[in-house]
């Protein structure tokens, strides 16, 4: 519990027929207890005054959030309001900040934002609290910006950045103890030019959702669900291209939870997680997005279990995206945008199938969506429902999963990949044109 990992506890099968006796008091036993809390674990004073002197004479701070601030709402938001700072979240701190607040840029990362992106190449100053983002070059350069960075886990610190003044510490109770030290900010110039830079992200967002595709844009049901999320709704994402329109269009608000497979980012977590998600809130909403190769490989056998469950929860919403799309997109547009190389359609290609009709056989509902026009009333159909639904959308695997920035070489690779790749005629002009526009300085899409 300490660890707060996976344990493995593993009992001789016949163990309960046993009677139950002490362990003796003797060389080789084992004894073990009950009644285990957390410590309260607070960096020692000077090293709080030092963290507070280098985020005073900061400028321009920019703080990185993640799971591990979750219990930390309120005192990361007092932070943040004394030292005029902005807020980027790593995918797994998705739900620790409200998206409303225009100081916070939203996620970070190859599945991140515009304006967190810029957050960190702008900043002068790094607060980092609980998080392990593993993704370095997202961070500010070296010697860019003076580091502080807040962690329980004394292994997690300086390990992506090298930080000035590393603490060792519970988020919460460390920047309870940093606020008093810290002074008000006044000039409000950084935190305008971080709303200004998030007004305009939304913008294009929109905008790339309503672009056309054969037929279903995957972005727009993301959009369409994002102004719909019912209050403290859990998210849970699977591995695929939705990770991304999870990650850049969802708007959290307070009190929602989202994950997804983090460290492993394995596929096949979304529904299960969303089945967890239920058994533990099942007052809650839950929300899970999936692929159709994901679908396929487990989660869709899954929804027996669902189907075994659901009328014990007393909140009925429990939805399940399907990006129907025929492909394992993601990697296809990896290998497309990393690699230079065209889809290769003997590993890529997966069948098509009736996710919607699978769980009708379930008994849940199923709806099923193939045009544009009817995807915001197929969201509110599923929302409202009076039992757990599968919302199967076709749609069109050739939207790429574009990264905040792309560079020069990665757009080169696309091009020469989109020359010889079998889909060349039906992958939209407008999104390739997304790839391109979003290499070349000063261009919007
Ligand atoms: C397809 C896919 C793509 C992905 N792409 C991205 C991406 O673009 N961007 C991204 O951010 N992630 C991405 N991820 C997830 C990524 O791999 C990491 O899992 C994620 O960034 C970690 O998030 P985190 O730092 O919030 O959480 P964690 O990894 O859980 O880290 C939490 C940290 O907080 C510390 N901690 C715990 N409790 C406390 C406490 N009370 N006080 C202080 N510290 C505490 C822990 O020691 C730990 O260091 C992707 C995953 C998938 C599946
Ligand atoms: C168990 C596992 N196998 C393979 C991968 C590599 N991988 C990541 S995304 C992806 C494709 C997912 O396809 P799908 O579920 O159809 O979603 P799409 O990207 O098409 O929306 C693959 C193969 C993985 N992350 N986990
Ligand atoms: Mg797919």
């Amino acid at each position: 519990m300490g660890e707060r990992r996976v344990t493995a506890l593993i009992l001789p099968n016949d163990l309960a027929d046993e009677p139950y006796e002490d362990p003796p008091h003797a060389h080789g036993s084992i004894h073990s207890g009950v009644g285990w809390t957390p410590p309260r674990v607070i960096p020692r004073d000077e090293d709080l005054r030092r963290a507070a002197a280098v985020l005073n004479e900061g400028k321009k701070v920019a703080m990185l959030v993640g799971a591990g601030a979750a219990g930390a709402v309120e005192e990361l938001i007092a932070v943040a309001d004394r030292l005029g700072a902005g807020a980027a979240k790593a995918l797994l701190g998705k739900a620790v900040l409200p998206d409303d607040l225009p100081w916070v840029t939203g996620t970070i990362g190859l599945l991140g934002t515009r304006p967190s992106w810029d957050l960190m190449q702008d900043c002068d100053t790094l607060l980092m609290v609980g998080s392990s983002f593993p993704w370095s070059e997202f961070l500010p350069k070296e010697g860019q910006a003076r580091g502080v960075q807040i962690d329980l886990q004394p292994a997690m610190l300086s390990l992506r950045y090298p930080m000035e003044v590393p603490l060792t510490g519970d988020a919460a109770e460390t920047l309870r103890a940093l606020l008093p030290l810290l002074e008000q900010k006044t000039d409000t110039s950084w935190r305008d030019g971080i709303a200004g830079g998030n007004k305009d992200w939304r913008e294009l967002l929109e905008k790339r959702a309503q672009a056309s595709a054969d037929p279903v844009n995957p972005q727009l049901p993301f959009q369409e669900l994002s102004k719909r999320l019912p209050e403290r709704v859990i998210l849970t994402s699977d591995s695929g291209s939705c990770a991304n329109w999870f990650a850049r269009n969802l708007q959290m608000r307070r009190g929602m939870m989202a994950s997804l497979s983090g460290g492993l980012a394995s596929m096949g977590a979304a529904v299960p997680y969303a089945i967890a998600a239920k058994m533990a809130h099942p007052d809650r909403p839950v929300i899970a997005m999936v692929g159709d190769g994901a679908m396929q490989m487990n989660n869709m056998a899954e929804l027996i279990t669902v189907a075994k469950y659901w009328r014990r929860w007393s909140n009925p919403t429990w939805i399940c995206l399907v990006l129907n799309n025929q492909d394992l997109t993601e990697v296809t547009w990896e290998q497309r945008v990393m690699e230079g190389m065209p889809k290769f359609e003997e590993t890529q290609r997966i069948p098509d199938f009736p996710y919607h009709r699978f769980a009708e056989l379930a008994g849940l509902r199923g709806l099923f969506v193939d045009d544009p026009a009817k995807v915001a009333g197929a969201v509110e159909e599923a929302l409202a429902s009076d039992r757990p639904v599968v919302l199967e959308v076709r749609a069109d695997p050739n939207v790429p999963p574009l990264p905040p920035h792309t560079t020069l070489q990665q757009a080169g690779s696309f091009a020469s990949a989109l020359l010889r790749d079998p889909e060349r005629g039906s992958v939209i002009l407008d999104t390739a044109r997304q790839v391109v526009n979003a290499v070349l300085p000063g261009k919007k899409d």
